[in-house]
């Protein structure tokens, strides 16, 4: 499933964020403290080697809705940016904190002059943001900064199963 607009293509995929050879970048749904975790931080960080872990060290703790860089390591991308996603019901207000979380993510992308990036659904794993809302604010916060993108051209959500690609396809249709 992919959209295109204003030149920009949105796709949804189902797979590994940790096996997406063709992009520049790729997001972390990091933890505060930017260390392996479980979900997508475990498989980025085991997948990067532990050089990521040691440039992520000085850059932490960061706050839900921030986002930093790294370089990839041993991973098949330039860049890591790492987002921490709210937990939901308890990081307020966890739509706006979500909605930061990608539009921090994407400045960064264009800072870098990274020209396509994937994204997993942040906050919707271990942080418990139910993934349709989670879509929902995604692919709005996306659409409104398009119009602010140069270099970014393709923006990728990377869902792990057959579900959450459906959820996903869904709203993005509906944008
Ligand atoms: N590729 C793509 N998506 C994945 C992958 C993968 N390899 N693994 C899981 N997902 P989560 P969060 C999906 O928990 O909710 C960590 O332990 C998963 O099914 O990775 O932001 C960190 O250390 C879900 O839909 O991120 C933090 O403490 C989505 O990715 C905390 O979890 C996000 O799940 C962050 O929680």
């Amino acid at each position: 499933m992919e959209k295109a607009i204003s030149g920009v293509t949105i796709e949804c995929i189902k797979g590994d964020i940790a096996s997406q050879a063709d992009v520049v970048a790729v997001v972390n749904a990091a933890n505060a403290e930017l260390k392996t975790g479980g979900g997508v931080a475990g498989a980025l960080h085991r997948a990067a080697g532990p050089g990521l872990e040691e440039e992520c060290r000085p850059l932490a703790p960061i706050q839900p809705g921030e986002a930093v860089v790294t370089g990839g390591h041993e991973l098949l991308n330039d860049y890591v940016i790492h987002c921490l996603g709210p937990v939901y019901g308890r990081d307020q207000p966890e739509d706006e904190l979500l909605a930061n979380s990608y539009r921090n993510a994407l400045e960064i992308a264009e800072d870098k002059k990274i020209d396509s990036i994937a994204f997993p659904a942040i906050s919707t794993g271990a942080f418990g943001y139910p993934t349709k809302e989670a879509a929902k604010i995604a692919f709005e916060t996306i659409s409104n900064i398009i119009p602010e993108l140069n270099t970014v051209k393709t923006i990728r959500f990377v869902l792990f199963d057959e579900d959450d690609l459906k959820i996903h396809a869904e709203e993005l249709s509906q944008l």
